[in-house]
């Protein structure tokens, strides 16, 4: 295979660009545009995946810019995190350190792709100057009451005396000493994400540039369900259990109440009930975390009361009722859903059908009937459908004061604690008289001590005396630091904010340069980040709007998820051992050919096969164009001018001409149309083909050829700049504006011909404009349509008036 000197082009374009400072952009720019890719956990070398998202996230960059925007295009590393701490105890390097080390070869690498970063802007989270502000954000919203201690249910593994990551579990067992973990209530940190729920569902209606896979996703993990509260009073004692339900048009078949193991009424409701020995085994149970099937359950010996119909029903405790969600309490209604008519069935409770289908209800039930109905068995609702049913028991019981309606949502407040070193301390102290108390700002950032020792016990912070001990900044005693740090998913809620003031030293950004720059337009990163990141994200940008830091509701204006890169049709990884290394590649075909194919081989959002004889096809077609200009660069060589309609005499050279305008066209479209790289490269070749065809030697070659370089550049921005040197053209490609097309010179040079049978018209022609006469004749003469009339026989007479009509007399 014969090479084209790539290794050399684009060392000399990287170095031309890093010199010219090309891709800096200013804090105020005339038309601002943000193009970000999710940025990396720097695990020591970038993959394919990296390599992917961020070629496309460049072709979209270097395409806004040649439109004549100021395009903002950063790059940062997402630093902190377990694998440097796992690193730090299996290898003996600080996490740090390994983390920096680890940045550097990376940078290195992302360099020889030739992505057009703007370097000054990055942003490493591990380092204080960055993660003093994950502090000061957490402070701001400790004030406002959006974030806030409270118990959480942590992985503890008994042998190691400590509290594992979700990471850290393999199968229920500690990844260290195998032993079994069992879960642990402790204090931890919340962000009260649910303060937005409302708002993170209402906004998902402003993003129409995102895939609406995305939306779906967020809307389950937002779950909205709409209903109403109830109360039903507890005879023989002074209570009343509140449910929530999506179905009041359900209560006349509400024929028993379940609450969860953890409900607050537990205890209250045994204790005199009667069935005391038989509950504290049940609960003993749970507690000991035996598996539990919607069936499990036992009865209290206690009786609610039906607010609508005044009927007693026992209460039930059961597994299946989630402490976390609505009340922690249902009303159960065996006829209309599944899990109450599984555990009806089994404990020998009623089974009152109250809900109908138009066609009537085979009794008895052979499974719960879910859907809407008619209401039966209602008292004075029956009849009602559910719709109006739901609306008017609920107005009926809220005038009893026993009911109203209500919302719910699925999404939890976020538990941001982890017990680990390599993350942003939490900025509290505890302190014995003053309870938790702020670190005041004058202190932050409270630094990550370096010298501690990486030991098995995974709270190595809590481990650090010097870290620990510490004065309470209220009343001077001795205190004790928090030493959770925070999840890393806060640092990844606001680093492209930074982006855009890195080096702000008096606030987390500025906020008139963040108004000035987000949203950002195009942001491109995997679909695994549909719900945790792109949640986060969007609730911080809220909050941060509410602490009047920011104008903007959301984020992200645009959103492009990429496929996954696959080989053999599974997902590249390490632990299948199918990875192919970039590095590599680059270094065999160089990186214009890694882009040209990465781009080339499938839409941006569909997954891609990596082959590498499809690699070597990029590489064959980049050095035909190559040798192509080398065998033809006098005639190719500018400055070039769109041929003028008098210079294009032969029709071979209209033809060019007009291929180059639709391809313009067609390429623009591509990209307009959610970034369609792929068909846009087919139409390049497509054209090139054609020129080859055509030859250099006519006269709409050269620009024709030119024009092929600037729509290909974006792509594989090496090279044609290259190109545009070696052909001497008046500006490089990248100087150049997106090449415009004209509808008119794109039109293809048709036009339609009547034909008449005896003046009538039978049939319609499209043949070239100034077709000749006798083919006129001939091509009309042979239509379907014509001979049906002609039945064979010559006709009497054929009138041919060109490009207009042929009248065929019979
Ligand atoms: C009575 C009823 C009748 C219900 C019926 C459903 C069908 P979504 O849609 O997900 O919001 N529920 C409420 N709290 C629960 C908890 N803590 N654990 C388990 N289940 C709970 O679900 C709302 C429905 O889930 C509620 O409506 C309740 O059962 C149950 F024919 O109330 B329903
Ligand atoms: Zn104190």
């Amino acid at each position: 295979m014969s090479k084209y000197p790539f290794d050399e082009i684009e060392k000399k374009w990287q170095k031309n660009w890093q010199e010219n400072r090309t891709y800096q952009v200013d804090q105020v720019a005339k038309n601002p545009h943000y193009v970000l890719e999710m940025f990396p956990y720097p695990s020591g070398r970038i993959h394919m995946g990296h390599v992917r998202n961020y070629t496309i996230g460049d072709a979209i960059a270097r395409y806004k810019r040649r439109l004549g925007q100021e395009v903002l295009h950063p790059m940062g590393w997402d630093s902190f995190g377990l694998p440097a701490e796992n690193a730090a105890i299996e290898r003996d390097i600080h996490p740090r350190d390994w983390t920096l080390n680890n940045i550097e070869e990376m940078r290195v690498e992302l360099k020889r792709l030739g992505f057009s970063y703007d370097w000054r802007r990055e942003v490493m989270t591990c380092e204080p100057d960055y993660y003093r502000w994950n502090q000061k954000i957490f402070l701001e919203l400790y004030k406002k009451d959006l974030a806030y201690s409270d118990m959480t249910v942590v992985n503890w593994c008994p042998e190691c005396e400590t509290v594992l990551a979700n990471e850290q579990v393999h199968d229920d067992l500690c990844w260290r000493c195998d032993s079994e973990v069992v879960e642990k209530e402790q204090q931890g940190w919340f962000f009260r994400t649910t303060e937005y729920a409302s708002q993170l569902l209402d906004d998902l209606k402003q993003l129409d540039d995102w895939p609406s896979e995305v939306i779906q996703m967020q809307e389950n993990w937002l779950g909205r369900s709409t209903g109403a509260r109830i109360e039903f009073p507890v005879v023989g004692i002074d209570e009343a259990l509140e449910v929530f339900t999506t179905r009041p048009d359900t209560l006349y078949g509400a024929t028993y109440m379940a609450i969860s193991p953890g409900h607050q009424l537990v205890e209250d409701l045994a204790n005199g009930g009667g069935f005391e020995a038989e509950v504290h085994e049940f609960l003993e149970e749970v507690a000991g975390g035996e598996e539990t099937e919607t069936v499990d359950g036992v009865f209290t010996g206690r009786y609610a009361i039906n607010p609508i119909n005044g009927k007693e029903i026992p209460i039930y405790i059961a597994d299946y009722v989630l402490m976390e969600y609505g009340t922690g309490a249902i009303m159960a209604v065996p006829a209309h859903d599944e899990r109450d008519f599984k555990f009806a069935s089994h404990h020998g409770i009623d089974i009152i059908p109250v809900i109908s289908p138009e066609q009537g209800l085979e009794e008895p039930l052979q499974e719960a009937y879910t859907d809407e109905g008619k209401l039966i068995n209602s008292e004075e609702h029956s009849g009602l459908n559910s719709g109006q049913a739901a609306r008017e028991i609920t107005e009926f019981l809220e005038k009893e004061g026993r009911a109203r309606f209500e919302v719910n949502y699925r999404l939890r407040d976020w538990g941001i604690s982890r017990q680990r070193y390599w993350g942003t301390p939490i900025p509290i102290i505890h302190c014995e008289q003053c309870g938790a108390v702020p670190v005041p700002d004058e202190d932050l950032p409270v630094e990550l001590p370096r010298d501690v020792k990486f030991t098995s016990s995974a709270n190595i912070l809590a481990g650090c005396e010097e870290f620990v001990n510490t004065e309470c900044p209220e009343c001077g005693a001795e205190a004790k630091r928090e030493t959770d740090t925070m999840d890393t998913f806060v640092d990844s809620s606001w680093y492209y904010d930074r982006y855009v003031s890195p080096d702000n030293e008096e606030k987390p950004f500025d906020p008139d340069a963040v108004n000035h720059w987000l949203p950002v337009d195009n942001y491109i990163g995997g679909i695994e980040h549909a719900c945790m990141h792109l949640l986060y994200a969007r609730f911080f940008h809220k909050a941060l709007r509410d602490l009047g830091w920011l104008d903007s509701d959301e984020p992200f204006k645009g959103l492009l998820t990429q496929g996954m890169v696959l080989l053999g049709g599974e997902k590249m990884s390490k632990s299948k051992g199918n990875v192919v290394d970039p590095d590599e590649m680059i270094e065999k075909y160089g990186a214009d050919t890694v882009r040209l194919f990465t781009l080339f081989a499938a839409p941006p959002q569909k997954d891609l096969e990596w082959d590498e004889s499809g690699l070597q096809g990029a590489f064959r077609y980049l050095n035909r164009l190559w040798k192509f200009t080398q065998d033809n660069k006098e005639q190719l060589t500018g400055p070039v001018e769109e041929p003028t309609a008098d210079q294009l005499k032969d029709e071979q050279s209209k033809e060019l001409h007009r291929k180059t305008h639709q391809t313009i066209r067609d390429v623009t479209a591509d990209l307009e149309d959610d970034f369609q790289f792929n068909t846009a490269i087919a139409a390049c070749m497509e054209l090139f083909n054609t020129l080859q065809d055509v030859g250099a030697a006519s006269p709409a070659a050269p620009w024709s050829f030119s024009i092929i370089m600037n729509l290909l550049f974006p792509i594989i921005p090496h090279f044609c700049n290259e190109i545009s040197v070696e052909l001497n053209y008046e500006k490089s490609t990248e100087q150049q504006p997106w090449p415009e097309w004209s509808v008119e010179a794109a039109r293809k040079d048709e036009i339609e011909i009547v034909v008449q049978v005896n003046g009538k018209v039978r049939a319609r022609l499209t043949v070239p404009r100034d077709y000749p006469r006798d083919k006129l004749e001939q091509e009309a003469l042979r239509l379907e349509k014509i001979q049906n009339y002609t039945e064979g026989k010559d006709p009497k007479k054929v009138i041919v008036i060109p490009n207009r009509l042929v009248n065929v007399v019979v």
